[in-house]
């Protein structure tokens, strides 16, 4: 990351006094412990946490909050963890009703959607089908590149590439060197979820283990493959194991610098075994909890360039809070999100750029359009006119 010009922090602004010395280190550029961690996630002063996340975010980028114009495509909800990653309302079993995967035609078909949208980007996930293997992936990527080939790929969790990785008996290496032969351009962040053991082995018993995932995405990184990165929160974790997760992402971005953008999800308790377990529906987390998370991320993950936040799952006006709580980065004009909408989000599966910028102009800042690498495509001034474009860092 780029060397980052000293935020001034407003002193007036902090009411509680435990966020004075943590103000220090941050103006210093000095990396927080898991104490300073422990404390932000503590305080009650929710204004002075975010003043002291907006100061380091306006350093890095100043009014300009990034989008980009993507289309989710999930090929299957065919998944072996089903039954043990109680969270997810997305999986099915292969007899179960609603399971589905796609035929290469259904694929191609959906992707067509992008002939008539601004689509830069397919994001494409799906679950851990034992009948969509390496081949079924290759096939796609290189048909998808072939049909449109301005589309940047960002796909398979970490999870999915061990699966496949293993259906194939291949190295997670050579699984991921096939996958970018065939037009794999980057990784999304999804499979973290939360690290501890403790948790997994509640939440998510036989997915990949929190230091698998990160090798997973450390391989990514040595092969030049950038990758985003996770926390699912607001279930049964614990500060200390939120802490524990960011300091992994932290580690791994030290020795890497792979990761382009942190994004914390909110977790969604409908139709799933553990919002039934804990008795909760609806929404499972705050606007202070989401906001928090946001703002957290920006300080304690001072090694990564962007945070976004996801306005499907947190909804389109606390995503608009959140650009003055640390956040530069939205998650896009979605096209077909699947995931969260089966767990209960109420938000729209779409939102046309008009939107976005509204959203964006609303809070005071900058649009800018980017791609997957974050390099500006266009930025739009405050009356909405194009302002300028080219490829240059966003
Ligand atoms: O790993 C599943 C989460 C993730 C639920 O990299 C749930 O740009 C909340 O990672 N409530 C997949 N969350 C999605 C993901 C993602 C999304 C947007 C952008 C990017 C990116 C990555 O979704 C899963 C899991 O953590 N998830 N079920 C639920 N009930
Ligand atoms: Fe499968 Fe992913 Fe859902 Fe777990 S979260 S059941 S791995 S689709």
């Amino acid at each position: 990351m780029p060397a980052v010009p000293s935020p001034v922090v407003d002193r007036r602004r902090l009411s509680d006094p435990a966020l004075a010395p943590i103000a220090d280190k941050i103006e210093r550029g000095e990396r927080l412990t898991a104490g300073d961690g422990v404390t932000l996630f503590r305080t009650p002063d929710l204004l002075g946490l975010g003043t002291l996340a907006d100061a380091r975010n306006r350093a890095l980028h100043g009014h300009r909050v990034t989008f980009a114009a993507n289309q989710h495509i999930n090929p299957t909800n065919i998944c072996i963890l089903r039954k043990t990653c109680v969270f997810c309302s997305y999986a099915r079993l292969p007899k179960e009703d609603g399971a589905y995967r796609y035929t290469l035609d259904q694929v191609l078909a959906e992707s067509d959607e992008a002939n008539s949208t601004l689509t830069r980007e397919f994001h494409i996930v799906g679950g851990l089908d034992m009948q969509a293997g390496l081949d079924y992936y290759t096939e796609m990527f290189r048909a998808l590149k072939r049909r449109h080939p301005h589309v940047h790929i960002k796909a398979l969790t970490a999870v999915e590439i061990a699966h496949l990785a293993r259906l194939a008996r291949l190295s997670i290496r050579d699984t991921l060197v096939a996958l970018r032969e065939a037009g794999l351009d980057t990784m999304p962040g999804g499979g973290a979820e939360v690290f501890s053991p403790g948790v997994r082995a509640t939440i998510a018993d036989k997915k990949l283990a929190g230091d698998e995932w990160i090798a997973v995405h450390r391989q990514a990184h040595e092969l030049g493959i950038r990758t985003n990165c996770t926390m699912l929160y607001g279930h049964v974790e614990t500060i200390e194991d939120r802490i524990h997760h960011l300091s992994m992402l932290r580690d791994l971005q030290s020795e890497t610098g792979g990761f382009l953008a942190y994004i914390p999800l909110a977790y969604h308790p409908d139709n799933n075994e553990l919002g039934e377990t804990l008795h909760r529906t609806g929404t499972a987390t705050s606007a202070f909890d989401d906001l928090r998370n946001l703002a957290v991320g920006r300080l304690y993950l001072d090694n990564i360039p962007h945070v976004k936040t996801h306005w499907v799952m947190v909804t389109p006006f606390l995503s608009q809070t959140a650009l003055h709580f640390g956040v530069d980065d939205m998650e896009g004009t979605m096209v077909r999100e699947k995931v969260y909408h089966e767990a209960g989000a109420h938000t729209a599966q779409a939102m046309a750029l008009d939107g976005l910028l509204r959203l964006i102009r609303g809070a005071g800042k900058q649009p800018v359009e980017r791609d997957s690498l974050y390099h500006v495509v266009r930025t739009f001034d405050a009356d909405g006119a194009t302002a300028a474009a080219g490829p240059q860092a966003a």
